[in-house]
């Protein structure tokens, strides 16, 4: 059977069905002239160095749809197919950032602890919150998911701003300056990939020209946002809240933004429920199984399209 090694973990029904066509190595045992496969996650990648110790390595399948952690055109370089998945994890991600913004609108975190404390009833009501209807909001990266988030908030009435590199065919305002979108919108979300090109792409003016009343929304990568000119505008009040889902050294959360009481952190579960993620799951198997069959895969990222 072909070798495949197993970067992070993997599920068990993964593991059954991986098992029957692959003997799986584990990253601290292995013979690197055998691995032909890989099986990894959005977050632990594919080190250059591994990559580049694994003569005939063939494919990596990754579960997730975020693959700023392989080096994708050198993959591509070397004939090396990568895989990930893309599309299944749509309507999880849009709804955890659906779920920030009205966390934050709402107030709900500071909400609970009045209920759970007590206060409520030896202190009365809470303070009242903001409406979350009717709100400009930016889409940084309207892609798959940004088009979801989209279409999961029409509910709320908004008026839809976006930029991207590239204009779409879509009935929202374009914005080719990220600068002048934040300035106009009351809620900027992040859902573009991470890496180089988006690199702290939401830096201290982009901060605050969203403003004292405005959202940050960032459920792309950690690295996407300057997370200390974040905390700065938070603490300072130039920044209004912030709902984050990712961060830029996760799992390490700054203690300075932990304490900030107008930030909802959540610990990278955009997708992380039992039926999205069993979907990624299943398309990351499928990808190397239809490999092992006739060498194509089902979701190439774009780097890899033409292998
Ligand atoms: O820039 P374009 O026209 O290629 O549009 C893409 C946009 N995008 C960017 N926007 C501004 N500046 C950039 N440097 C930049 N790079 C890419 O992000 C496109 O509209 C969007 C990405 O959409 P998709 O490729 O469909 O990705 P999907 O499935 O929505 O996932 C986005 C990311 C993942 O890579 C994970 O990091 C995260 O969501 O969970």
């Amino acid at each position: 059977m072909p070798d495949l090694l197993q970067i992070g973990g993997i599920t068990d029904t993964m593991r059954e069905r991986l098992e029957a066509a692959f003997t799986i190595h584990q990253t601290n045992r292995y013979n690197a002239e055998e691995i032909t496969h890989i099986v990894t996650n959005g977050h632990d990648g594919v080190k250059p160095e591994l990559m580049a110790s694994l003569p005939n390595l063939k494919m990596i399948s990754g579960y997730g749809v975020g693959y700023d952690a392989v080096d994708a055109d050198e993959a591509a370089r070397r004939g090396i197919i990568v895989t990930h998945t893309p599309n299944v994890l749509n309507e999880e991600v849009a709804t955890t950032a659906v779920l920030l913004m009205l966390m934050c609108y709402r107030e709900a975190l500071r909400d609970d602890a009045h209920a759970r404390s007590g206060d409520w009833e030896a202190k009365g009501g809470a303070p009242l919150t903001r409406s979350a209807d009717n709100q400009t909001i930016g889409i940084l990266g309207l892609g798959r998911i940004g088009q979801a988030i989209v279409d999961k908030l029409a509910p709320w009435s908004p008026t839809i701003l976006y930029h991207t590199r590239t204009k779409k065919d879509v009935p929202y305002t374009y914005y080719d300056n990220l600068v002048a979108m934040a300035h106009d919108c009351d809620v900027l979300v992040c859902i573009t990939p991470g890496g180089p090109s988006t690199n702290k792409i939401v830096n201290a003016e982009v901060i605050e020209a969203l403003g004292p009343t405005g959202t940050l929304i960032n459920v792309a990568r950690g690295s996407v946002v300057d997370e200390a000119a974040m905390i700065e505008a938070l603490s300072t009040g130039k920044l209004g809240w912030a709902g984050l889902d990712v961060f830029e050294a996760e799992p390490h959360v700054p203690p300075a933004l932990r304490a900030l009481p107008n930030t909802v952190l959540l610990p990278h579960v955009g997708s992380a429920t039992v039926e999205t993620r069993a979907a990624m799951g299943a398309l990351t198997v499928d990808n190397l199984l239809q490999h092992l069959k006739d060498g194509t895969v089902i979701s190439a990222v774009p780097e890899c399209a033409d292998l």
